[in-house]
């Protein structure tokens, strides 16, 4: 872990072992850690007592307990309690079971409310299970994704496409660990394993500059986004989010060197679209489940999304000028992803994205044009 590993909460990079634990007995008092962080993203009324917290600097070396590669995992107090909480040092969030083995990258999924965020994280999980590069484990944070799998799993698809129930937001941290199996290439030449953090933000707390300093620090360590668009509502809400979001982050003279995909979903309510006959990159692709991602089928894609869906719109063509002059022309895409079929839950080509994304950081295997079977 050369780097450290990033707080999922607070962002910091926390060297290995630099973590503090939280007694399980004694004193309830303010952590005065955690309400600072709560207040910074403007919780101003937060109140919890929670135990102690102690610092391992005090401990003897035969207190303290290490896994095989070295990271520490408890410590044991006077009463010979074993504090196995362990902590950030920054912020006192408790940290997942493993963390500071792998290093963290945070991806954003933006989006207004409704757009279908909570659904899309559901439809990629559900998908990634089906992958022989990658596998991803629920390790901490939030588990509103995997639970609404589950109900959208068994949900018909008369209840499912009444389109209008949103879930309640949840920022998140959604965290997984993402155990990969890459094929050993120039690009990817060894493997790596890493924890992987979704956060899931509304357009709507991107509205006026308060807000968007509250949540800018999300977007602004990501390493990748996520940009989801309702095709059935107003794309000047679209526009206007990233607008935001562009707009003070130039403010603050800032660029980014991330990639961005632009993600029209619910793919399945464009019927008009569907019916075009040189609509192609609505069609299911199901190879990547065990051929590494076609680049040229994506750039191919993309350019079709933008012939027939976004030239129609000069709010999607404004955004995308946006995103080209913020990201760069290389670094957006265009994607079309279904969250259902007319037989449930059945996502439709939501992976794709993600993979994209993934590939951009060595995380998943990609080839520039058709593998040779
Ligand atoms: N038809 C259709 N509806 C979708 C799709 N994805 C999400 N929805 C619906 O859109 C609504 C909002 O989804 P949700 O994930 O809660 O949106 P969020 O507010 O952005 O998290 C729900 O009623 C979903 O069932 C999709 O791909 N197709
Ligand atoms: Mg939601
Ligand atoms: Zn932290």
């Amino acid at each position: 872990m050369p780097k450290g590993s990033m707080c999922p909460y607070c962002f910091k990079i926390i060297w290995k072992n630099n973590v503090v634990f939280r007694k399980k007995d004694g004193e309830k008092v303010t952590d005065e850690y955690i309400k600072a962080y709560e207040k910074n993203k403007g919780n101003e009324d937060f109140s919890r007592n929670d135990y102690k917290y102690v610092d391992p600097a005090f401990f003897p070396e035969h207190e303290k307990k290490y896994s095989d590669s070295n990271l520490l995992l408890s410590i044991r107090d006077k009463t010979g309690n074993e504090l196995d909480d362990r902590l950030c040092p920054y912020c006192h969030s408790e940290f997942h079971t493993g963390f500071g083995e792998r290093e963290t990258f945070p991806f954003s999924v933006i989006g207004n409310t409704n757009a279908g965020k909570t659904t899309y994280l559901s439809a990629i999980s559900k998908q990634v299970k089906n992958s022989i590069f990658l596998n991803l484990i629920h390790v901490g944070g939030e588990k509103t994704i995997e639970r609404y799998g589950e109900v959208l799993d068994k949900t018909e698809f008369k209840d499912l496409s009444d389109n209008s129930k949103s879930t309640v937001a949840f920022l998140g941290p959604y965290i997984y660990d993402a155990i990969t199996n890459i094929p050993v290439t120039k690009k990817t030449p060894k493997k790596k394993d890493a924890t992987l953090v979704f956060y899931d933000l509304p357009g709507e707390s991107f509205k006026n500059p308060e807000d968007i300093s509250k949540n800018a620090s999300y977007i602004s360590h990501s390493s990748g986004w996520i940009f989801l668009i309702d095709p059935t509502m107003d794309h000047k809400n679209a526009v206007s989010v990233f607008d935001s979001i562009y707009n003070s982050f130039i403010a603050s003279g800032n660029r980014h060197k991330t990639n961005i995909a632009l993600v029209i979903n619910k793919g399945d309510l464009l019927t008009d679209i569907g019916n075009d006959e040189y609509f192609t990159a609505m069609q299911q692709r199901t190879y990547f489940e065990k051929e590494p991602l076609d680049l040229q089928l994506v750039k191919k894609n993309s350019d079709e999304i933008r012939r027939v869906i976004v030239n129609k719109s000069g709010d999607l063509r404004a955004l995308e000028a946006n995103v080209s002059k913020f990201f760069g022309e290389k670094n957006f895409s265009w994607f079309i992803t279904s969250c259902f079929n007319q037989d449930g839950f059945k996502p439709i080509n939501c992976e794709e994205p993600f993979y994209w994304l993934l590939s951009k950081i060595g995380l998943y295997p990609s080839v520039d044009g058709p593998t040779k079977t």
